[in-house]
């Protein structure tokens, strides 16, 4: 993006600043020409261990630190000025909305920096779809923010998470990632935030976007991009979660023969300011839950129906008369980025004519 020398002068510059701000501003060892990026670890099983090399399931997430994942693919060097941080160390099905908001408030700082060309996130799989969607919505800036994780742990034969980190540093270096929106880099495959998905409990290829497709992939160390998404994202969304301390508390029930209404009452007894409804088919609502929705409704919460099907349009006013209702349709969200989706419109309004256009505008 920037000349080496003038890249230079702004990476020295930057990080005197940064540091007589106090700033945690690891200056990169600078290679000039090559972008700098920064990896921030999170966990999962990318820096998970195993108790042989054969242990592919039953191991432990989240053991290996940063600079570890950094050393173990000396590569990395040939692509990008990689400097590393250690944000959490977890796994991911331990991911909070405190988790998210630190992790964004950092991304931004940042992605601020000029001496900041790129970032990645390793992060572990089972909820990397969701902090993927989230920073999608509250990034600031239109840099490469690229999150990557393992199917393996690092201890296995043919662990993936080597493979991963390297595409993945190398697409947050290239210029071809710019203003795409997050990515997600796994399988040699560049997802998009909002539509990727993990879609087998254990296999290489289990993050895909079964029908709306993947952004490009990544061959012989280069990006291949061939379709972005249409949806807004980063710098052209609205949100903004720089002051904000907490998210509001949005629950996800779940359809299935024979559901009651239990789930809803108590989501809406402890508080749910939002409720998806991960309905069955194109987000039909049982007849014994509809009362305790419209109860919701009432007290208050927002109603989003959304589908547990997985792809498809979820049609407003279809299975259900969500003009009459008051109940929000979830487009093609898929429940658990619906729910991320609805937390940040409730940081800005609680009018469902102005939350129905941000599902059909994010
Ligand atoms: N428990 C899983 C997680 O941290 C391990 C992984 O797949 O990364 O998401």
């Amino acid at each position: 993006m920037f000349r080496p020398k003038r890249r230079l002068m702004l990476a020295a510059g930057a990080a005197l600043f940064l540091a007589s701000a106090g700033v945690n501003a690891q200056a990169p060892a600078v290679a000039p020409g090559l972008a700098n990026v920064v990896i921030l670890a999170t966990g999962g099983t990318i820096a998970g261990t195993g108790a042989s090399s054969t242990t592919t399931v039953g191991y432990t997430a989240a053991t290996v630190g940063v600079q570890s994942l950094i050393k173990a693919v000396p590569e990395l060097a040939k692509v990008a000025n990689v400097t590393g941080e250690q944000v959490f160390q977890i796994a991911s099905e331990n991911m909070s909305n405190e988790h998210w908001l630190t992790l964004a408030k950092r991304v931004n700082v940042l992605l601020a920096q000029p001496n900041v060309d790129g970032i990645v996130i390793t992060h572990g799989t089972d909820t990397l779809e969701e902090t993927a969607y989230f920073l999608d919505l509250v990034v600031k800036s239109r840099k490469p923010v690229v999150l990557v994780g393992a199917m393996r742990p690092s201890t296995a034969l043919s662990a993936d998470g080597p493979i991963n980190l390297y595409n993945s540093v190398l697409l947050a270096a290239s210029p071809e990632a710019v203003g795409k929106g997050v990515l997600v880099a796994m399988n040699d495959q560049i997802q998009a935030a909002r539509e990727v998905t993990k879609t087998n409990t254990s296999t290489l290829d289990s993050f895909r976007t079964p029908e709306l497709g993947m952004l490009g992939y990544i061959q012989g160390s280069k990006p291949f991009f061939y379709r972005q998404s249409t949806r807004k994202h980063t710098v052209d969304t609205e949100f903004d979660i720089s002051s904000v301390i907490s998210l509001p508390m949005v629950e996800i029930v779940y359809g299935y023969a024979n559901v009651g209404p239990v789930a809803v009452d108590a989501f809406v007894a402890a508080g749910a300011k939002g409720i998806i409804h991960a309905g069955v088919g194109d987000g039909s609502l049982a007849a014994k839950v509809v009362p305790a929705l419209k109860a919701a409704r009432q007290k208050g919460a927002i109603v989003v129906r959304a589908s547990r099907v997985g792809q498809g349009i979820l049609a407003r006013n279809g299975e259900a008369n969500d003009d009459e209702l008051d109940f929000v349709a979830a487009d093609t969200l898929n429940p658990q980025k619906a729910r991320i989706l609805l937390m940040l419109a409730l940081t800005k309004t609680s009018s469902t004519r102005e939350i129905q256009r941000m599902f059909y505008t994010y």
